[in-house]
């Protein structure tokens, strides 16, 4: 736990290192507009964008103490989650991940399943990425690693008959958890929208009130590009909460904050590197601080 945290705080360093130029630590002094103005810039340019940039700041300004403690409350606020994963009180829990292609989705997936088959949990998961032939194969490397099962068929079935197959033998086979992986891309924008809400509304037809829940799997590192996804991905995939990735190289964070604000999802999970260790329960106050220059007294 110490050493993927330490990949998250380097991961983050240079944001941090910017902001620090800007934010002196401890400081009772009130900053003045031009420094504030300095401050905004330096979340602009960590990638919390300008509109939350500026909010931040109005907020942390109003506050007539330690502008860094001010700050700091003000963006764990919009971060923070108080929302608990729709687990349902009894059968298998059912997940869907969805995002564009490349962000982490199948690597995330073995995470996820590495995570609740440590909590002793048998988990299924579904190959309903069939566009690529190599996307099957390299869920099926991160499957048994995790010492889960899969469902996969024929290359270029149906994703949605392969998500059907997968919650209905999960069901019968007494799972507790079922993850169904999806393509980030087919021929057309408009056919993923589509087969993404197909392959939703089968699992629903398998099993009413699944997916319980809905995870878009976002780069850290694609700035604004990360806001575009998750808008265009969000009312025909029902998203309910975020896992962003690869917060271990370049990404400035900020963005985290900006797609919470934005969309109002929690962020359940982040991923801090290639392995099946490197995803860490998103913790709003762990993060925030990791983003800011430490306080010192
Ligand atoms: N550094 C880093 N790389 C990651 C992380 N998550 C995924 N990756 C890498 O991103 C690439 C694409 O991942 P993949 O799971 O195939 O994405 P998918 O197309 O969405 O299924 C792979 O090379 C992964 O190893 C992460 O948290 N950190
Ligand atoms: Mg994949």
């Amino acid at each position: 736990m110490a050493s993927i945290f330490s990949r998250l705080t380097k991961g983050l360093g240079r944001s941090r290192d910017s902001l620090a130029q800007v934010l002196p630590s401890k400081t009772e002094k009130q900053l003045s507009e031009s420094e504030w103005m300095d401050v905004e810039d330096g979340l602009i340019m960590a990638d919390c964008g300008a509109e939350l940039a500026m909010a931040l700041v109005e907020k942390a300004k109003k506050e007539l103490r330690d502008p860094l403690a001010s700050l700091k409350q003000a963006m764990t606020a919009k971060v923070e989650n108080h929302a608990p994963v729709q687990h349902p009180d009894s059968g298998p829990f059912v997940l869907l991940v969805i995002g564009v292609n490349g962000t982490g989705k199948t690597t995330t997936i073995g995470k996820l399943a590495t995570l609740f088959a440590n909590d002793g949990k048998r988990v299924l998961v579904g190959a309903a990425d069939t566009f690529r032939a190599a996307a099957v194969e390299q869920l099926a490397v991160w499957v048994e690693r995790a010492g889960a099962d899969m469902i996969r068929q024929h290359d270029g079935a149906d994703p949605a008959a392969v998500a059907f197959d997968t919650v209905q033998s999960g069901l019968s086979r007494g799972y507790d958890v079922i993850i169904v992986d999806t393509a980030g891309r087919v021929q057309t924008d408009r056919g993923l929208m589509d087969e993404l809400a197909k392959v939703r509304r089968v699992i629903t037809k398998a099993y009413p009130n699944a997916p319980h829940e809905v995870w878009q799997v976002v780069d850290g590192g694609t700035g604004q590009n990360a806001v575009v996804q998750v808008e265009k991905f969000h009312d025909v995939a029902g998203t309910t909460g975020l896992i962003v990735t690869k917060l271990d190289g370049s990404a400035k964070g900020g963005i985290v904050l900006q797609l919470a604000d934005r969309f109002r999802l929690p962020i359940r999970y982040i991923g801090v590197g290639e392995t099946l260790e490197d995803l860490m329960p998103f913790d709003a106050e762990a993060f925030v601080s990791s983003l800011l220059p430490e306080e010192k007294d």
